[in-house]
């Protein structure tokens, strides 16, 4: 019996470790996420109620081997992002930031002490982390930030403004990126440490359920033990992003699937002219492209979890699958709100939230045009940028 959202039969390429990640967080969007998160979007908060399961199922850094990190393979890590993300995009945004974007630089470019002392507890969600690299004049461009980080001693003294950074103000301890004499450098400020504040980012129509904010270092003072002694120049930010933008070429093909699934239920039961919608000819094509358009993303997202399983996906072979399977996502989730009718701009169907949230995903992580121009240059050997 065939699937709809699964008309190729994906899962089946699934190893059992895997298919049990996708059934245990499945379970845990139907009966923890999606009963709040219509609320949580409308009211604009995060639901840190979900904070202890998602950390009891290893969801925290799960694809890291280690320091109580859970070490599976990236493609449970996709595939409990899929699931994450067919609840809301914020959830699986939370987990993207704290396992790719603030666990992985300190588990890749760390020092034995730094990783000892973070990891265990980020894990287990005892501690929160988020990523600074973006600021108010430098989003697409991060080699133009202006947070500069100078020695004092022993110690560096950070100045500069970091913004649009997802978890900002929850975070116990913030990745921040900044310039140094010898380079761009990762450092790790905790919260409370003088000069370093946090703004939240208000009046967002998109990503309503995930906290965003602004980061303000004023000659923020931290000792030498916390830089990231492992890596020196804009290749530590990129190697996260690669972590995390793997993650969300399968995220959304779950949000893609909910509306999709949301749009097959709703045309069934909804009747125009006499007879179900489900049996027009437009409604049927609209869904044959949805269903066809999933299957095409998630080929995509696991032939690259594949190859990242095996240590050969390419930076550009992540951009591929990013920028299409969220461009993919889009147009499922436009496409859906149209079969929903008057409905589908309201928050009793999901699809008006993912379609909202996907905006933000297209945008961060590197927008549409910078995974286009990442392919083109790799294509043709010219920077268009
Ligand atoms: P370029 O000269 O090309 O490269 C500089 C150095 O970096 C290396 N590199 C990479 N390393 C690892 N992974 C990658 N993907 C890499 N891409 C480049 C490169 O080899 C070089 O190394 P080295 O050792 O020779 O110095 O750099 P560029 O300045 O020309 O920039 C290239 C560009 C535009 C592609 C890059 O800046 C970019 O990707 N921009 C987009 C920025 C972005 O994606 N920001 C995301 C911020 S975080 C976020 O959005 C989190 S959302 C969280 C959530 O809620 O889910
Ligand atoms: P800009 O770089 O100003 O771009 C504006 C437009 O110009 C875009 O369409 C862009 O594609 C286009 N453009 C830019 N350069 C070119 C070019 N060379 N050729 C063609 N077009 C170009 N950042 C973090 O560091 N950490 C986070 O946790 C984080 N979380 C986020 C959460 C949310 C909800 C959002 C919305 C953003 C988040 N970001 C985060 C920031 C995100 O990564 C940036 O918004 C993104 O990189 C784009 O930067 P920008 O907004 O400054 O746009």
């Amino acid at each position: 019996m065939l699937v709809p959202g699964d008309l190729y039969e994906v899962d089946e390429l699934l190893s059992d470790d895997e298919r049990l990640v996708q059934q245990s967080v499945r379970t845990l969007v139907r009966d923890r996420v999606l009963p709040v998160i219509g609320e949580h979007f409308e009211q604009g908060t995060f639901p840190r109620e979900l904070l202890p399961a998602l950390a009891d199922m290893g969801l925290l850094g799960m694809h890291l081997q280690g320091y109580g990190c859970a070490g599976t393979s990236a493609i449970a890590y996709g595939i409990a992002c899929e699931e994450l993300e067919a609840g809301d995009s914020a959830v699986r945004s939370f987990i993207s930031v704290q396992g790719s974007l603030a666990m992985f630089p300190i588990w890749a470019f760390g020092s034995e002490e730094q990783k000892s002392r973070w990891l265990p507890e980020m894990a287990a969600g005892r501690v929160l982390g988020c990523f600074g690299l973006t600021e108010p004049d430098a989003g697409s461009d991060p080699a133009a930030m202006q947070t500069r980080a100078r020695r004092d001693g022993d110690d560096w003294v950070i100045d500069g403004t970091k913004m649009w950074i997802t978890n900002g103000s929850v975070a116990d301890v913030a990745v921040v990126w900044a310039q140094t004499d010898t380079g761009i450098r990762g450092f790790l400020v905790e919260r409370g440490t003088r000069g370093f504040s946090t703004s939240d980012v208000t009046r967002k129509l998109s990503l309503r359920a995930s906290v965003t904010s602004e980061l303000s270092l004023q000659s923020v003072r931290v000792p030498a033990g916390a830089v990231l002694p492992g890596v020196t120049g804009l290749r530590g930010p990129l190697s996260c992003l690669n972590e995390a933008r793997f993650g969300i070429s399968w995220g959304a093909m779950g949000a893609a699937r909910a509306c999709f699934e949301s749009a097959l239920e709703y045309s069934r039961q909804r009747s125009a002219f006499g007879k179900p919608i489900a049996g027009f000819q437009l409604t049927q094509q609209k869904l044959a492209d949805m269903a066809t358009a999933i299957v095409q993303g998630r080929l995509v997202a696991h032939r690259l979890g594949v190859l990242k399983d095996s240590g050969r996906a390419q930076p550009v072979q992540v951009s591929l699958a990013k920028r299409a399977n969220v461009r993919i996502a889009m147009d499922v989730a436009r496409s859906a709100r149209t079969v929903l009718g008057a409905n589908g701009v309201t928050l009793e169907y999901p699809v008006s939230r993912h379609m909202a949230n996907l905006e933000s995903v297209l945008t961060y992580e590197g927008t549409e045009e910078v995974h286009t121009l990442i392919l083109g240059q790799a294509l043709t050997g010219h920077s268009a940028f």
